[in-house]
């Protein structure tokens, strides 16, 4: 049977304060931060969505951001005949709601009158910080056909990564029985399900919870009455199990949540291998983006192996490897960039701007000369001047300056920020 689709709505948790992913949730709200050289995070379940024709979508954000809300309005515009739409809703303050989102329930909760002006029979809710290409459709039609109340999108996991994750057990006919949020190591033995066999010979024994939720719209009105639960993982789901038919649907493609330091720059970073786990030259499941109309990027003496470019970047570097580079990006002659996403500027200096800033012994947007970066996130917008040395890894304690990050050995340049000539990380 076929899902009715017209019948869906999207929710895109699009994040709490977002400080998993300081510095770069420090001036904008996450789902605005870029990704992958010329996307942002929120055009991944964007995407999703309408590869899987599902086109009313609301984004949940804590805080309204100029660059999120210019994204969104000049990337996802549908035709004045379709019911298509990209919504971004921000916690409000209303007489009955004087505070920010308290969780996730929380969010969909203050948000749910701006819901109920449409017509729906399923709400898809999914987070805005994970990395993945999947079609909501198999998963509906097993939600109908089963006649779930709610269906959640799981995924086998090792016991190294189960503790980070909602671990579920359900019965031979994919019934959840049991549902506990990240628990600890100790308490994994008990949680153990049949997978399977290939997920069996990685370890993978244990079903977590991708956090991508359908729920019936009926059911979801109801629970979303009790203004005690605040989160989907910590209570909305484990006061569901035992009392509502739940579906676990299992997934086993390629999955990987983006919501810290560590995880954003391996996903960007393993975006540069041969054949890359996240696939963006698949025809039949585009990451839609901003078209930004910008000029082929040009290079001078520049070595570059396994990186992605961008559009209208000028490089002159030496080398680059196993980078990201950003749009509109500009590195200077004899730099190096290794292992390292450069986000890319926002907008190019023109030669009077150079000239200008030169005569003021300003930095210049971009990357200067003779610079060796390493390990690091360079956000957009950066000044770095000539020979200045960045060498992230293992060797580097954690700490926060004015302008820079270190967090779990990467270095991550603050956006905006001005490097001055020789210095050093
Ligand atoms: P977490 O990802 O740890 O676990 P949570 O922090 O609640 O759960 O975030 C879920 C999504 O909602 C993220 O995209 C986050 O940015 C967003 N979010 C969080 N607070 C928000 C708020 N106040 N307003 C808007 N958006 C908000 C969840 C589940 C686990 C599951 C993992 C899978 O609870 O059971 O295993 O997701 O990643
Ligand atoms: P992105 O390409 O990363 O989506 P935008 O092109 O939307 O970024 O630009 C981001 C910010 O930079 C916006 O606030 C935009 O108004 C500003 N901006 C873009 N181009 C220029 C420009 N030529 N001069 C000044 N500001 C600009």
């Amino acid at each position: 049977m076929k899902a009715k689709r017209k019948n869906v709505i999207a929710i895109i948790l699009g994040g709490g304060q977002g400080s998993r992913l300081y510095p770069l949730t420090e001036t904008r709200s996450k789902p605005a931060v870029p990704v992958g050289g010329k996307y942002r995070l929120v055009d991944i379940p964007i995407s999703n969505c309408m590869n899987s024709d599902i086109y009313r979508m609301f984004v949940l954000t804590q805080f309204n951001s100029a660059s999120l809300n210019a994204h969104i309005k000049n990337t996802y515009v549908f035709s004045a005949f379709s019911q298509a739409f990209v919504d971004i809703l921000a916690a409000e303050q209303t007489p009955d709601n004087p505070t920010w989102f308290q969780g996730t329930a929380d969010a969909v909760r203050q948000c749910m009158p701006h819901f109920l002006n449409h017509n729906f029979d399923y709400a898809l809710i999914l987070s805005g910080d994970q990395l993945y290409q999947m079609d909501f459709n198999d998963m509906l039609e097993e939600h109908i056909k089963n006649e779930a109340d709610i269906t959640i999108a799981t995924l086998p996991v090792n016991a190294k990564d189960a503790p980070d994750f909602g671990i579920l057990k359900s019965n031979n006919e994919g019934c959840v029985e049991s549902f506990i949020e990240k628990p600890v190591k100790e308490l994994l033995p008990d949680w153990e399900s049949e997978v399977s066999e290939q997920m069996e010979a990685e370890g993978k024994k244990y079903l977590a919870s991708m956090g991508i939720y359908i729920f019936n719209k009926k059911l979801l009105v109801d629970l979303m009455a009790d203004p005690d639960t605040k989160d989907f993982g910590k209570e909305i789901i484990p006061n569901a199990v035992g009392n509502k038919k739940i579906l676990s649907y299992q997934y086993e493609g390629y999955w990987t949540d983006i919501g810290n330091i560590d995880s954003f720059f391996e996903a960007n970073i393993g975006l540069t291998e041969d054949v890359p786990k996240f696939n963006l030259f698949d025809n039949d499941n585009k990451i839609y983006t901003r078209p930004r109309l910008l000029p082929p990027s040009k290079f001078k003496n520049t070595m570059v192996d396994k990186s992605l470019i961008s559009e209208g970047c000028i490089i002159n570097a030496k080398e680059i490897k196993n980078s990201v580079i950003g749009i509109r990006s500009r590195i200077g002659k004899d730099s190096i960039i290794n292992s390292t996403y450069v986000m890319g500027n926002d907008i190019y200096q023109s030669i009077e701007d150079m000239e200008e800033d030169a005569k003021e012994n300003k930095i210049l947007v971009g990357i200067g000369e003779g610079c060796y970066i390493n390990n690091a996130l360079v956000d957009k917008d950066c000044r770095i001047g000539n020979n200045v040395y960045i060498n992230g890894g293992p060797h580097l304690e954690n700490l926060t300056t004015k302008l820079y990050t270190i967090k779990d050995g990467i270095v991550v340049i603050k956006k905006g920020v001005t490097l001055p000539d020789n210095f050093r990380i």
